[in-house]
């Protein structure tokens, strides 16, 4: 069995020679210019950061013969979405200082800033890193965040695997100085195994492709483990963990007319002891480095290693790494989720409280001051406060003692911010990606887009009666997944400008996925379209059966059918 498939890729060539990341990146970092060269834009994504454009000025600034207008998205990397109140305020200044006055809440727990000039960036880094925040692995063909479920609710089984999630993401963080020395200017701030040298488990050219892990619960999947490359479903006993469910070769990513790439749910791999967790991983991500396909990023992820050899031929390698055999998975399904808004007591003598982020952008608009509040509430409220980001895109406010209790309900509403019992459910469990004007793959809106369509989607559930029907609704600018799309119970999936395609069928338990039940879509004809399902869903559901299970106990394919006559 050959390790290597091909050629290498251009990206390939340009991590084996960035001598561990570093390019020319700390000399261009402080050129006075307001883009990277070609090869260290590539390197500049290890380090957490993506050069982007404002795609909406585009064509007025080429047709004006003026380059684009350039600025950099900053990823910081916070495993399980949790931050202290301090640290939140550092961020919250470096978004009106350095970015455009927003903070977004990524679909993986992380902050990202968008529109952070390139004469700035040292700067921004600097700062998260002094609050002892990482953007290091942020992006790049590494370990990404850790993803887990935020939630302090009064569960020392969830504590243990919010500090198991820490540890591995520290374990699995690139151990190169060449952060160090371009964003701290050498100095050693933050935690990581930087003094090793060359890199134990990424080698020089790191892996194929990003690689995601997730731990979730059967009783509670926020955070939608079977999307990650590996997962840890948590098996409990009692208060304590009695092991996990390994799940490997998830991935959502796939491009549109190009049927070998495809979503993909993660598979059981086998069962692990917690104190196995770290050294599981790695062999896991070691058999990824070895065999993924270094030729065609678009077939580079673990799901693609694992089909093409088959899931017993992967579960060999990783126990050859590991030097013993691993125990099968345990038949445990998904059965909950929860989304962790409202008010919650912690079980610590404190409350914690979820705000609904709409597109997880804070920001303040006209009618909601978003971040004012949250800036207030950490100020006024200390020291024990802290904001953790959840997997849906929204925001807990943590450690809220009684005595605050009135005094945190009257900011946000003084500021405008939604009591989430009064968010309608299906906008309350909706998610878009940034897509235009930042993302350069984006093919069509999504964040701008689907508050508009979520009210048009409101009305037409009212319409039927149904307002308070629960499903959740993800909406891309393109099929890469960023939002998800494919494991909700009805996604909009940007396919050209203004025109999707339109997913039905998942869960939101994150168990299942979708399928494509219309094409080309116009964007204000997203919800006629879905409307006769809509309507069958209204007439012919079982009591408490959300959309996407409707849609898949009756049948997707004559829904499709159906749909594919009729598209436009
Ligand atoms: Fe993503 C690329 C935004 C979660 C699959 N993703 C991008 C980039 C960096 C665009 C680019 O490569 O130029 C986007 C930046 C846009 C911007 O302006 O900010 C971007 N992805 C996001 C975020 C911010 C979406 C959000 O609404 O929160 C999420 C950041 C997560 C984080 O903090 O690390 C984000 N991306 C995801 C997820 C969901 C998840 O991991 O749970 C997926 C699907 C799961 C998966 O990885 O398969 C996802 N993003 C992709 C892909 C497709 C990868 C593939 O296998 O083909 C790309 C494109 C790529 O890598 O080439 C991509
Ligand atoms: Fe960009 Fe596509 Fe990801 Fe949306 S789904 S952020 S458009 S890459």
């Amino acid at each position: 069995m050959t390790k290597q498939n091909g050629e290498s890729s251009a990206v390939e060539d340009i991590k084996a020679s960035s001598d561990g990341l570093r390019g020319t990146l700390r000399d261009e970092a402080a050129d006075g210019g307001t883009h990277f060269s070609a090869t260290n834009r590539q390197l500049l994504k290890f380090h957490g950061a993506y050069e982007q454009d404002d795609r909406d000025a585009r064509r007025v600034r080429k047709d004006a013969g003026e380059e684009p207008a350039y600025s950099f998205m900053v990823r910081a990397k916070l495993p399980g979405g949790v931050l202290t109140g301090r640290q939140y305020q550092v961020f919250d200044a470096l978004a009106g200082r350095y970015a455009n006055g927003t903070l977004r809440v990524t679909t993986r727990q992380d902050f990202q800033m968008h529109g952070v000039l390139k004469g700035d960036l040292t700067r921004t880094i600097a700062a998260m890193n002094s609050a002892l925040v990482t953007t290091l692995g942020a992006c790049g063909d590494v370990v990404r965040n850790v993803v887990t479920c935020p939630a302090p609710v009064r569960d020392p089984v969830r504590d243990q695997v919010l500090g198991l999630a820490a540890t591995l993401s520290a374990h699995l963080l690139p151990a190169t100085r060449a952060y160090h020395e371009i964003w701290l200017d050498g100095e050693r701030v933050t935690e990581d195994r930087a003094e090793h040298g060359a890199d134990r488990l990424y080698g020089t050219r790191y892996l194929p492709r990003k690689f995601k892990i997730g731990f979730g619960y059967p009783e509670d999947n926020c955070c939608d483990v079977h999307s990650n490359d590996l997962g840890f479903l948590a098996l409990r006993d009692g208060d304590t963990i009695e092991g996990f469910n390994v799940l490997a070769g998830g991935g959502l990513g796939a491009t549109h007319n190009k049927p070998e790439t495809y979503p993909r749910l993660a598979s059981p791999l086998a069962f692990v002891r917690r104190e196995d967790v770290c050294r599981v991983s790695e062999a896991v991500v070691a058999v990824h480095r070895d065999y993924g396909d270094r030729s065609n990023r678009k077939h580079a992820r673990l799901k693609y290693v694992i089909d093409d050899h088959g899931l017993p031929w992967f579960r060999a390698r990783v126990e050859e790494l590991l030097g013993q055999s691993l125990a099968p998975a345990r038949p445990v399904e998904v059965a909950d989720i929860h989304d962790h808004l409202g008010w919650h007591d912690d079980g610590d003598g404190c409350r914690f409280y979820g705000v609904y982020v709409e597109n997880g952008r804070i920001g303040d608009s006209s009618d909601i001051r978003l971040r004012t509040a949250l800036r207030e509430i950490v100020t006024r409220v200390r020291p024990e406060v802290g904001i953790r980001l959840t997997p849906q895109q929204n925001v807990l406010i943590t450690g809220i003692a009684d005595r605050h209790r009135e005094l945190v309900a009257r900011i946000l509403g003084d500021h405008g911010v939604p009591d989430p019992a009064g968010v309608s459910p299906v906008r309350r469990w909706s998610m878009a990606c940034p897509a235009l004007p930042t993302c350069g793959l984006a093919l069509a809106e999504a964040e701008r887009a689907l508050p508009g369509v979520l009210a048009a989607l409101e009305h037409e559930l009212a319409r039927l009666g149904i307002p308070d029907a629960e499903l959740t609704v993800r909406m891309t600018g393109c099929p890469n997944g960023c939002a998800r799309p494919y494991t909700a119970d009805l996604a909009f999936v940007g396919r050209s400008a203004d025109r999707y395609t339109v997913y039905v069928g998942g869960t939101m338990l994150g168990t299942r996925l979708g399928v494509a039940y219309a094409d080309l879509v116009r964007r204000d004809e997203l919800v006629s379209a879905v409307r006769p399902l809509l309507e069958r869903y209204q007439r012919e559901r079982l009591p408490n059966e959300r959309f996407g299970d409707f849609v898949y106990r009756v049948g997707v394919e004559p829904v499709r059918a159906r749909a594919t006559r009729e598209a436009p």
